[in-house]
C-alpha cells in the first residue's frame, strides 16, 4: 500500500485535531506531522491519544517562521499539506486585527513558498463561508455558491479572503496543485470555549448567563466537524487542483433556537438567556450551496443536527477536565473584556 506524509498545520486546535484523529483512524499507515504554535487556542492535551504513535510527530512552531517551515519540508517532504492554522475568532479580530493578518496571510504565504520550493502532491487551504459576507434573512432562496463574490465583514474574514486569493495566485502563477474549501460553522468536540456552542454549554453548566448578541435571530449553517473532515479528505484525494469547494449541509438555525435547545438538553431554565450588545458588523445569515462537492465528489453530511448537537453537549458535560484545563487566565481576561459584568 502506498503511504504518504501529511502535514497538518493548526492540528492542536478544534478542527485540526478532529482531522488528525479522522485521518489516523482511516489511513493508519500514513505519517502525520502536526505543526502548531500552541496559541491560546491550541491544546497539546487534545492530541494526547496520538502523541506516542510512531507515525505521528508534533512540532511546536509558527507557520510564519519561514526557516522553520522550510526545514520541516526539507526533513519531512510532505505529499499533502492541509492548512488549518489560523486566528479564527471574529470577536478577537474586531479587538485586534494585526495578528489575524500576520498568521492568516503571511503564514499561508510561508507555507505556499515551501510547497513551491519542495513540491507537493496537494496543498489544501481550509477557508470559511465568511469570505462571502452575509445574506439577508428575508431571502431564504439565496445561498453562497463558489462564484458568489467575496464581500467580507470582519478583519477575520478579510484575512481569510486574502489568504484564499494568495492561494489562487500560486495556482495561476506557479501551477501549484492547491485546493480551497469554504465551510460553514462547525460544531463538535474540542472546540475552544470562546465559540458560541461550547460557550453556551459551559455557561449553562455553571448557571452563568448565556450572552446572546443582538436579537438572537442571526442564522448559522451548522455542520458536524467530522463531516467537514470527510469533505477535506475527499477534496485531497479526488478534488480538482485549482478549485474551490463549498462545504455545508443545509442546516440553518437561528442562534436563539440553538441556545434554547442546549438549555433544554441540560435541563436548565431559559431565564439564563441574557441579550447583550450586538457584535460590530455582525453577519446576519450564512447558508452554503453544497451542490458542487456533492456532484463532483459525492459528499453529503452524515450527522443529523439533532443527534450531533446532543452528542456534543454530552461530550462537554463529560469532558470538564479538558475545558477546565484550557480555560486559562488569559481566557478569563478575554471573557471579562468581551462580556463586561455578566
Ligand atoms: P482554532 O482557533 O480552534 O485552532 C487554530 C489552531 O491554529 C490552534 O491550534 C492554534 O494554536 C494554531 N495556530 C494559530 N496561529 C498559528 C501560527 N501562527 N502558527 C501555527 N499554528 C497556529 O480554529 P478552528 O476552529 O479549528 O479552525 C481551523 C480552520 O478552519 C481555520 O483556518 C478557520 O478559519 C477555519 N474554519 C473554521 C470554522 C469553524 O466553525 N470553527 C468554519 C470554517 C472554517
Ligand atoms: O457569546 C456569543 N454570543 C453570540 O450570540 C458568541 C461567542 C457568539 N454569538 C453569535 C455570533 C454568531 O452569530 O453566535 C454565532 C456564532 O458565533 P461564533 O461561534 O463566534 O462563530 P462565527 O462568528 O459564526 O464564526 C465561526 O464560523 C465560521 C468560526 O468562529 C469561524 O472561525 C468560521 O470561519
Amino acid at each position: 500500500m502506498v503511504t504518504v506524509t501529511i502535514l497538518v498545520t493548526g492540528g492542536a486546535g478544534f478542527i485540526g485535531s478532529n482531522f488528525i484523529f479522522y485521518w489516523m483512524e482511516n489511513h493508519a499507515d500514513d505519517r502525520v506531522v502536526c505543526l502548531d504554535k500552541l496559541t491560546y487556542a491550541g491544546n497539546l492535551s487534545t492530541l494526547e491519544p496520538v502523541m506516542d504513535k510512531p507515525n505521528f510527530r508534533f512540532v511546536k512552531g509558527d507557520i510564519c517562521d519561514k526557516n522553520l517551515v522550510l526545514d520541516l519540508f526539507r526533513t519531512e517532504r510532505p505529499e499533502y499539506v492541509v492548512n488549518f492554522a489560523a486566528e479564527s475568532h471574529v470577536d478577537r479580530s474586531i479587538d485586534g486585527p494585526e495578528v489575524f493578518l500576520r498568521t492568516n496571510i503571511l503564514g499561508t504565504a510561508a507555507l505556499l513558498d515551501a510547497c513551491r520550493e519542495f513540491g507537493v502532491g496537494r496543498y489544501h487551504q481550509v477557508s470559511t463561508d465568511e469570505v462571502y459576507g452575509d445574506l439577508p434573512l428575508d431571502r431564504p432562496d439565496l445561498f453562497f455558491t463558489e462564484d458568489t463574490p467575496l464581500h467580507t465583514s470582519s478583519p477575520y474574514s478579510a484575512s481569510k479572503a486574502g489568504s484564499d486569493l494568495l492561494v489562487l495566485s500560486y495556482v495561476r502563477t506557479y501551477g501549484l496543485p492547491a485546493t480551497i474549501s469554504r465551510c460553514s460553522n462547525n460544531y463538535g468536540p474540542y472546540q475552544f470555549p470562546e465559540k458560541f456552542i461550547p460557550l453556551m454549554v459551559i455557561n449553562a453548566l455553571n448557571n452563568k448567563p448565556l450572552p446572546v448578541y443582538g436579537d438572537g435571530l442571526n442564522v448559522r449553517d451548522w455542520l458536524h466537524v467530522k463531516d467537514h473532515c470527510r469533505a477535506i479528505e475527499l477534496i485531497l484525494r479526488n478534488g480538482r487542483a485549482g478549485e474551490i469547494y463549498n462545504i455545508g449541509g443545509h442546516n440553518e438555525k437561528r442562534n436563539i433556537d440553538v441556545v434554547k435547545l442546549i438549555l433544554q438538553e441540560l435541563n436548565k431554565p431559559e431565564s439564563l438567556i441574557q441579550y447583550v450588545a450586538d457584535r460590530k458588523g455582525h453577519d446576519r445569515r450564512y447558508a452554503i450551496d453544497p451542490q458542487k462537492i456533492h456532484r463532483e465528489l459525492g459528499w453529503t453530511p452524515q450527522t443529523e443536527f439533532d443527534d450531533g448537537i446532543r452528542r456534543t453537549v454530552r461530550w462537554y458535560v463529560s469532558s470538564s477536565d479538558w475545558w477546565r484545563e484550557i480555560v486559562s487566565g488569559e481566557y478569563q481576561e478575554y471573557y471579562r473584556k468581551t462580556y463586561g459584568g455578566i
